[in-house]
């Protein structure tokens, strides 16, 4: 296969006919040869875009959410081959790939259609004048996204900026290109204006260094680590150009003595280990209070024993590979960190793996990873694995599990687990981070600001956040 960037409408190679290999991490076979584009593409997709903008802006905002309504419709067509796509170029489960990544690509274009719709003219009367609030797009917009969930954040960011009037530069992470082109190839499909929607393939330094260099991109949507969220900002930041930065966290899982062992660990393994950990908001430090601490490893443990790693395609595969070979070689020094930090290896921590794929050697498999007796300020226990590692800390009391959480350089999400909700709702406000679950994790409405305190971000995106991103306002203030 051979993926083409897509520009003014048409699928076009690199202009410096530079590609780049692409494959798949559960058996490191070749997939597809991607274009390593350059900034001169990157100039291409902004003078399509240039011309598209005057039309595309004057649409109103319920023309533009029938575009997204159609958008939705044709993914809906290929919503089976999204699936196979993404869990071939990311390794992930099959089963999570069709209920995650393909389902709520489709429901971000959905919502947002649907949210323009429900949403009032802004005005504001006074006693002698009345205040109008208009939006208009910010113009062309750099979407930078990561390889966990491909086309979920890549349309999450899409879906509200067409919706606005803006024109896109999109470029997905290089290591897992293919459901971006399959949007592009939607796009085309359902005859989108040429050069609204620009898709440019490369690397994050040569292609997204040009876009966030460009003059004419106004605004800057960016989904990936912290470490690339500086670059991002530093050069971004003295242009002016709006910017939006959701990076990495480190969240805690924290379990009160009052809470429900049964639900409490089947909602832990699943925070800790979906999409083999690596999701930003996954709870990758669970603290326990000290009276079940015992009773919790135990069962902890057997639950994530029993789980099954293997080959992607498998129905009943639960956990399939992490992103690259390079990748798993990150995790495994993280885990050697935590021997040599005093940690005890509870469950996992070796490449052993089930099932056919998973015995190619050539495959980036770990076995899901538990981790005790370490202390809450180590470095296993506080920097980022994005992997399927867990540490696991027992408390003593409210006040020592709040401090514990908020140790970390992160403030993404966290989740709190007991009987008592409105204790729960209490505690939730003193963890530093965007988004606190109480008795669930990863549950989602779309409506609500996603985004982390710390280091973990810059701005909200989610419901009106999302709209007033990637929009201009001007505030008309008529007198009487
Ligand atoms: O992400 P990068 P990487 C974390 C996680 C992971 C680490 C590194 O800890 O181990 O980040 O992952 C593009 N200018 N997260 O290296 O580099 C890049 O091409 C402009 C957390 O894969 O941040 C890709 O499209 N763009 C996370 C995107 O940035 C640049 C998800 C993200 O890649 C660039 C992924 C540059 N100079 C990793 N350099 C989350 N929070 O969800 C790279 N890119």
């Amino acid at each position: 296969m051979i993926i083409s960037n897509f520009i003014d409408g048409k699928f076009t190679p690199p202009i410096e006919e530079r590609m780049m290999d692409n494959s798949n991490p559960a058996d490191g076979k070749h997939i597809a040869m991607i274009p390593r584009a350059s900034a001169l593409d990157v100039d291409a997709a902004v003078l399509a875009a240039q011309r598209a903008l005057p039309q595309w802006s004057a649409l109103s905002m319920l023309e533009r959410a029938d575009w997204l309504d159609k958008i939705a419709d044709a993914l809906e067509d290929i919503k089976e081959e999204i699936a196979q796509t993404e869990s071939l170029d990311t390794g992930k489960p099959i089963s999570l790939a069709r209920s995650v990544d393909a389902t709520r690509s489709i429901s971000n274009f959905r919502f947002f259609a649907k949210f323009a719709r429900s949403q009032e003219p802004l005005i504001f009367e006074m006693s002698d004048a009345t205040n109008y609030v208009h939006t208009s797009p910010l113009g062309i917009v750099g979407l930078i996204t990561p390889w966990n969930l491909p086309l979920y954040l890549l349309t999450w960011k899409v879906a509200p900026a067409l919706l606005m009037g803006n024109c896109i530069i999109a470029k997905p992470s290089e290591l897992t290109p293919l459901t971006a082109d399959l949007l592009a190839q939607t796009m085309q499909r359902i005859q989108l204006p040429a050069g609204v929607f620009n898709l440019v393939h490369g690397l994050g330094p040569e292609v997204g260094q040009a876009i966030l260099e460009h003059p004419e991109i106004a605004g800057i949507s960016f989904t990936g680590g912290t470490a690339t969220g500086r670059i991002v900002a530093r050069t971004a930041a003295p242009l002016f150009k709006r910017l939006s930065l959701e990076l990495g966290g480190k969240n805690a899982t924290i379990i009160l003595d009052d809470a429900n062992l049964d639900t409490v660990v089947a909602g832990s393994v699943r925070a800790a280990f979906t999409n083999s950990g690596q999701v930003c908001l996954c709870g990758s430090r669970i603290l326990i209070h000290q009276s079940i601490y015992d009773e919790f490893c135990k069962r902890f443990v057997e639950q994530v024993d029993a789980m099954k790693v293997g080959d992607p395609s498998d129905e009943s595969t639960q956990m399939g590979s992490v992103i690259s070979i390079d990748h798993l070689k990150k995790i495994e020094s993280y885990i050697d960190l935590a021997i040599e930090e005093g940690g005890e290896i509870l469950s996992g921590g070796t490449r052993a793996m089930t099932g056919q794929v998973g015995s190619n050697p050539a495959g980036a498999f770990i076995r899901p990873t538990v981790i005790g007796g370490l202390n809450h300020l180590s470095r296993t226990s506080t920097e980022e694995i994005f992997g399927p590692v867990v540490t696991l800390h027992p408390f003593a009391t409210d006040d020592e599990a709040i401090e514990m959480a908020n140790c970390t350089e992160y403030g993404l999400a966290g989740s709190i687990w007991t009987e008592d909700a409105e204790r729960g709702k209490e505690l939730a406000k003193r963890v530093d981070s965007g988004i606190v679950w109480v008795n669930t994790w990863l549950h989602r409405d779309l409506r609500t600001p996603f985004g982390g305190m710390k280091n973990s971000g810059v701005g909200r995106e989610g419901g009106r956040w999302s709209l007033s991103f990637f929009s201009e306002m001007t505030n008309v203030c008529v007198k009487h």
